[in-house]
Formats: C-alpha cells, structure tokens, sequence
C-alpha cells in the first residue's frame, strides 16, 4: 500500500472528513498525485466498503458517514483540483438519478448516487419528490446516459411507471437506460413496468449500471 492510500484508508476507516481533506488537499497542493489517482484510490476503498456492508461486516449507518465523507471529500477537494488541472476526470457515463412524485424517502437513493459517483460516474441527483417530466428534463439536458428511479412507499410505484410512459411518449424509451430500486421494487416489477433493470443495493446498482453501458 502506498503512503497515501494508507493515510486515506486510515481517515476514513476513523470517520475523519477534516483528516481525509487535509490529506488529499495537501497532496495536490504539493502535486506529490494527481487527482484522477486520488479518485482511484478512494473508489477502491469505497469498493472494499460496499463488499463488507454485503458480508454484513459493517453496519447501514457506518456505510452511510463513508459515503458522505467521500462525497464531500470528492466534491470540495478533488473535482476542483482536477478542473483547474485540465485533466478530464474520466466518466464512465452519466446518471440522472432521483425519488419519484408523492416519495420524500432519499437516504437509500443517495446512497446509491455516492456509490455510483465514487466508482466514476457523473451523476444528477435530483433529490425527491420529482415530478416524471423533470427526469426526461434533467436526462435531455445533460445528455445522459442512465434515469435511476427511487421508491420506497408501494403508493409511489405508479410514478416510476409513469416515468417509462413519459419517455415512451415523447419517442425517447430507447435513448435511456431506465433502472429502478427501492424497497418495494423487485425484478419482476421492473420487467413488468419496462425497465431495464432493478438492483437491490448500491453495490448491486454499481454491478447493473456496469452492465447496462457494458451492452
Ligand atoms: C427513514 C424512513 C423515513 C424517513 C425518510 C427520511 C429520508 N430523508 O429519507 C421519513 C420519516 C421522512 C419517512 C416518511 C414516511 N415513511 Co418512511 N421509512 C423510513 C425507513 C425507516 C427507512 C428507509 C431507509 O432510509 N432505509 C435505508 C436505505 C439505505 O435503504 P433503502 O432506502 O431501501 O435503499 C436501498 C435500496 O432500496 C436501493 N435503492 C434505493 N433507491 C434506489 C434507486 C435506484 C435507482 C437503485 C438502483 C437502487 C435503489 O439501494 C439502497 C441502498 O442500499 C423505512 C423502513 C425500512 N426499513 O425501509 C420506512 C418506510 C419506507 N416508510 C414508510 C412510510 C409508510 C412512510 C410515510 C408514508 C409515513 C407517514 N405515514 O407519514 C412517510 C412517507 C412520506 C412520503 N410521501 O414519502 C413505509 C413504506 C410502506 C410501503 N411499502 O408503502 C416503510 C417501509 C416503513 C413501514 N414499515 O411501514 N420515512
């Protein structure tokens, strides 16, 4: 493990947000890394993290700080250092990401939106509550290439259909991956809504979202 790695890994390992800004910020500030190097390191990190939230080794709450320290860390400190570096931050795609109408629920959808961003997707978190129209809005915007659809309460599926019927009416279903998640939603509802694929956590959304821009 190189110096900087292990000086990383230790201040997320103790929750340190202040400690993992000083390291990374005084690193470039010394240009001793580049930030796309620091983004891999941290998102091999983040990796280890989901495997051992999978194996139950951490607990919900704990995955959560480390998704939110990186976040920051990767917003405040490295994004900065890297545009005014002119490297291109490499992207592995773009997501638009939000909690359908009628559902305020966003711990799990952020979550998820941390993940994806810390393995190297650009990603439009819309927050909650949005409206169908809003998705296909942000997606012809930004260009994307994903719409992530968020549901916790079984009254807001009908939102996440509607989303598919928005995009299938103004002619662009095909221009976007569609991908759903939430407690109430499974493999079989994102078949029978026409989605293009379901993941239970957000490790398993990392998996699918890979897949998705893999085909
Ligand atoms: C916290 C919480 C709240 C908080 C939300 C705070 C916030 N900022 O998010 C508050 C208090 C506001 C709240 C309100 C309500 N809640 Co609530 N809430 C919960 C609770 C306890 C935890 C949800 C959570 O955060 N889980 C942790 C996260 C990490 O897990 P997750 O959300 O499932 O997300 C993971 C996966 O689902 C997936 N995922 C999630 N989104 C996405 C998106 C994509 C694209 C992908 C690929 C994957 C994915 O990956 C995530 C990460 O692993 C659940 C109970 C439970 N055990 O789930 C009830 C629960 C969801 N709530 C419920 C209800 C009924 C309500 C209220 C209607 C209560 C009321 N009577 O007012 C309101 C709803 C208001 C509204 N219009 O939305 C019910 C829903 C029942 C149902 N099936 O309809 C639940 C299940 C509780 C229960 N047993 O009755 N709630």
């Amino acid at each position: 493990m190189s110096r900087y790695q292990e000086e990383i890994y230790n201040a997320i390992l103790n929750y340190d947000e202040e400690r993992l800004k000083t390291i990374c910020k005084s690193a470039l500030d010394n240009n001793k890394i580049k930030p796309i190097e620091l983004v891999k390191i941290i998102s091999d990190i983040m990796s280890e993290y989901g495997e051992k939230f999978e194996k139950e080794e951490i607990m919900l709450p704990e995955l959560i700080v480390v998704a939110n320290i990186v976040k920051s860390t990767i917003d405040e400190i490295i994004d900065p250092a890297i545009r005014a570096s002119g490297e291109k931050r490499e992207t592995k795609g773009k997501i638009v990401i939000g909690t359908v109408e009628s559902d305020v629920h966003s711990i799990g959808k952020d979550l998820v939106a941390s993940f994806l961003f810390s393995n190297g997707y650009e990603v439009y978190n819309l927050g909650v509550d949005v409206p169908a129209a809003k998705f296909l809005e942000k997606a012809e915007e930004v260009n994307a290439d994903i719409i992530g659809l968020s549901s916790l309460i079984t009254l807001s599926l009908d939102f996440q259909k509607q989303v598919i019927d928005v995009l299938k009416k103004r002619g662009v279903r095909d221009k976007y991956k569609v991908i759903v998640g939430g407690a109430p939603t499974s493999a079989d509802w994102a078949k029978k809504i026409g989605a293009d694929a379901w993941a239970d956590d957000s490790l398993d959304a990392v998996k699918k979202v890979n897949e998705l821009l893999k085909k």
